[in-house]
């Protein structure tokens, strides 16, 4: 039996953090599908999101408390720093991509590659609105990842598997892959989060699942 259960749908990149935390960690999972906002999901999530960690009788929704618990209540690597600088910046990262690039890269992602290849007509304002705030993520991302392995330093935290689906995806969008190819650091980390055994335990749920989207060109792992 799996260590703990997520609710979700498969294609949520939030799932993907949390499978990627879990991962790394070393704890087994298994996926319940969820009904989009019907009474049982949002009796688990009242808010209607995903994913929601079950872990026995305890559950938990909101993707932060989720890859802290896993990292605090199971065996395997710290995924967080113990001192109090070193939490902080986990933390300031995982807000930064909760509140300025999930916000952004994903709804661009959507815009540029899932409504497309749906023969949906984009939201080519949002598109456009997009390109400055896009600009100065990459310019944010690429100044910590040149600075070091990993968002906070050279060891991977759980700030990391938050940033990964979104430049993951992002990459496979014309805009996305200009500015990584002008981003050496943060295509560098791409490349490392992708060398890493963990990645092959959530790829083969989430990535996957986005099979339809065209791969990015130039990228060497977006094959
Ligand atoms: N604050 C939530 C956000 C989760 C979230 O937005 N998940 C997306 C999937 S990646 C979702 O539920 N989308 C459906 C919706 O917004 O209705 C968390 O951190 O878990």
């Amino acid at each position: 039996m799996a260590d703990v259960r997520f609710h979700s749908l498969e294609e949520s990149a939030y799932l993907w953090t949390a499978m990627n935390v879990a991962d790394e960690k070393g704890v087994s999972y298994e996926l319940v599908p969820i009904v989009y906002h019907s009474p049982e999901h949002l009796k688990l999530h009242p808010f209607g999101k995903m994913p929601v960690l079950q872990h026995g009788t305890l559950f938990f929704y909101e993707t932060a408390a989720i890859a802290h618990y896993i990292d605090k209540a199971f065996d395997g690597p710290p995924l967080q720093p113990a001192d109090a600088a070193g939490q902080a910046q986990v933390i300031r990262w995982v807000s930064i991509v909760n509140n300025y690039v999930f916000p952004t890269m994903n709804r661009f992602m959507k815009e540029r590659l899932v409504r497309p290849a749906m023969g949906i007509e984009p939201d080519h304002a949002f598109i456009e609105s997009a390109q400055e705030p896009l600009k100065r993520q990459m310019h944010v991302i690429e100044g910590a990842l040149t600075k070091s392995c990993f968002l906070t330093g050279d060891t991977l935290t759980i700030a990391d598997s938050f940033l990964l689906p979104h430049l993951l995806f992002f990459g496979r969008t014309p805009e996305g892959e200009a500015l990584l190819s002008k981003s050496p650091g943060a295509a560098a980390w791409v490349e490392r989060m992708r060398a890493r055994p963990s990645f092959h335990g959530s790829i083969s749920r989430t990535y996957d699942a986005f099979g339809f989207l065209p791969p990015a060109k130039g990228m060497s792992w977006a094959a």
